[in-house]
């Protein structure tokens, strides 16, 4: 089988390491061969394919950026160009690294006791255990400062009262990490599956993220003992740093997308004959393809910096909304267009388009709407919160 190619119009390739792309290509090939040739039907069915998580785990590709407990310890670009390739294959494959990886085991790491280190993350980097991260709540998505979810202390034990919604991964997961309000401000608690108190339910009806489980968690009385409390969590900023990441991940897994959707049209643009010629020759489509290559390339620039300075440790919580805004909006427009050049033929899952657009939608939600990043940028610029 032919590797993908992807897209380099500005010579990023000869700006990555050997170490890099070599991550890059095995990711690659792992999309190609053990993803893509499944994708579609689980879709279909509405399923995770759940064997991918300890195939992934063999990868490194849960907290690959940790160092120890079983973590690979690769750089930031690395990582970066691995979520590409993920989201090439599906959003929810990429949703579920990131999540499993940005969301609970880095918190864990930068958060958690020594014991809880110990216990969580090596399972979790062999993708042997599942985590998933409440914050949402049915009635706080944008705004998680006003969250109800409340853990009172009582002796040994904190009792968690609350609800989470949209939670990924929510009822398949070992363990959830809950934010939650204490009299001490919010923080961040593991609930292990099968805790008394707590149930979880898989969210019916999902026209998008169909390859991916979405849930919602509820806790009536669940008594958790102290010691599962993030000891270093204090307040939403230990949430947000966590978020930070998972952002990350989207801002170049984004771009793999819309590589997915570009790739498509262009072949489709060269086949398709109407009025005699490949539709690619019509100056319209041509200008569809470079207006998607030129958006697509811009978006890898700016993934690539950001890399870099996260690399670096130089990188603000800002550029991280800024890239994450641009390349899924970005990504979103570069798939409605492919849907278009393909005709009718956009709409069918013979093609990955449609789904690309569907996930695309919830991309644009999640992790912070686009709405609100405009808005965590437009305060950097002017120094005026349009939050308060
Ligand atoms: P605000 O007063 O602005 O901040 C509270 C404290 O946190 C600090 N902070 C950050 N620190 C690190 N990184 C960030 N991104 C930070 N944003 C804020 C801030 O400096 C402050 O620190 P301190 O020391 O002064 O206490 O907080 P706010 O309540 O006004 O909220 C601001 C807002 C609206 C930007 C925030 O609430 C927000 O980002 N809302 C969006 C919620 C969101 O993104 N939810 C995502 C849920 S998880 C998910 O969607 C997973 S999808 C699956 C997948 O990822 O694949
Ligand atoms: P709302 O906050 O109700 O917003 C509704 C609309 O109002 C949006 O367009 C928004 O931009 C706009 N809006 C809100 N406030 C403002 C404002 N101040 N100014 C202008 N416009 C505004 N959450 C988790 O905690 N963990 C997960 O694992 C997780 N996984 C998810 C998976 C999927 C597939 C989806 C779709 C969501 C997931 N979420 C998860 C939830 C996600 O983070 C929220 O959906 C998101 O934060 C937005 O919240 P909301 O849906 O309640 O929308």
């Amino acid at each position: 089988m032919k590797r993908f190619e992807g897209l380099d119009l500005f010579g990023l390739e000869a700006l990555l390491t050997t170490e890099e792309r070599m991550i890059r290509d095995t990711v690659r090939d792992f999309v190609d061969q053990e993803v893509l040739p499944i994708i579609e039907q689980q879709y279909s069915e509405g399923r995770f394919p759940m064997h991918l998580a300890s195939r992934m785990g063999d990868l490194g590709l849960f907290g690959s950026t940790l160092s120890g407990y079983g973590c690979a310890g690769i750089n930031a670009v690395a990582y970066g160009l691995a979520m590409a390739e993920l989201e090439r294959g599906d959003s929810g494959v990429r949703s579920f690294s990131s999540v499993q990886g940005g969301l609970v085991m880095y918190p864990i790491y930068t958060f958690g006791s020594e014991e809880q280190k110990d216990r969580w993350l090596p399972a979790l980097a062999r993708g042997k255990e599942v985590g998933c991260f409440g914050l949402t709540e049915p009635d706080f998505g944008s705004n998680p400062s006003g969250m109800r979810t409340r853990a009172v202390r009582d002796g040994d034990s904190y009792v968690l009262n609350g609800a989470k919604m949209w939670i990924t991964n929510g009822h398949v997961a070992d363990v959830a990490l809950v934010w939650a309000r204490t009299d001490e401000g919010i923080q961040g608690f593991l609930v292990e599956k099968g805790t008394p108190g707590f149930t979880s339910r898989e969210i019916q009806g999902k026209l998008s993220f169909r390859a991916s489980f979405t849930s919602e968690l509820s806790f009536e009385d669940c008594r958790i003992p102290a010691a599962n409390r993030l000891p270093g969590a204090r307040g939403l900023k230990a949430a947000l740093m966590s978020l930070n990441q998972a952002r990350y991940s989207i801002a170049w897994g984004s771009i793999g997308a819309a590589l997915a959707c570009f790739h498509a049209a262009l072949d489709y643009a060269k086949e398709r004959i109407q009025f005699d010629r490949p539709i690619a020759g019509f100056q319209l489509i041509q200008e569809k393809l470079v207006r998607m290559a030129s958006e697509i390339t811009k978006a890898q620039l700016l993934a690539y910096q950001l890399g870099r300075l996260k690399d670096q440790g130089t990188v603000q919580a800002v550029q991280i909304s800024l890239a994450k805004r641009n390349n899924v909006a970005m990504a979103l427009e570069t798939a409605r267009t492919a849907r278009e050049i393909l005709g009718a033929s956009g709409i069918s899952n013979e093609y990955p388009i449609m789904r690309h657009v569907c996930n695309l939608e919830s991309v644009k939600t999640y992790e912070g709407t686009d709405q609100i990043h405009t808005l965590i940028i437009g305060q950097h610029l002017t120094g005026l919160s349009a939050f308060q």
